[in-house]
């Protein structure tokens, strides 16, 4: 009897271990019609007690899709590829407009005010998990 409730105990926690992904408020810049380029921002927050690590991104709306940071290089704004994003427990990562981005490249339709796109993120420990982004005007 004693055994089995240790058992129970040891087996709470480990499931209380765990990364909880939360994706928030998911859009994407609407784009003009001939660009072939985007981007998406969103919200991840880690309600969990250990770290996950953001791996991926895709697109249904374009070819490829990738994480990158934005920095200032002297006045000049640059656009780098991060492999990977970690999402500390109790913390939240904000992907916004002159900051971390979603790129997405090569847009395989226009991008116009309204239309939805789905987002997939894929986590180290919390695996794909996909959002439905609108599109929005910038101005
Ligand atoms: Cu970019």
């Amino acid at each position: 009897m004693k055994k089995v409730a240790l058992m129970i105990l040891i087996c709470s926690v480990m499931a209380f271990s765990q990364p909880k992904i939360i994706v928030k408020d998911p859009w994407v810049r609407e784009v003009p019609p001939v660009s072939k380029m985007s981007a998406g921002f969103l919200t991840i927050i880690n309600t969990g007690t250990v770290a996950d690590r953001l791996l991926g991104v895709s697109c249904d709306a374009s070819e490829s899709a990738e994480i990158h940071s934005m920095t200032q290089d002297n006045g000049i704004m640059r656009m780098r590829k991060v492999d990977s994003l970690k999402i500390e427990p109790g913390k939240k990562v904000e992907l916004r407009p002159g900051g971390l981005h979603i790129m997405l490249i090569n847009l395989k339709r226009p991008l116009k005010e309204g239309d939805k796109v789905k987002i997939t993120l894929t986590f180290e420990k919390s695996g794909a998990i996909t959002v439905k982004a609108t599109v929005r005007s910038m101005k």
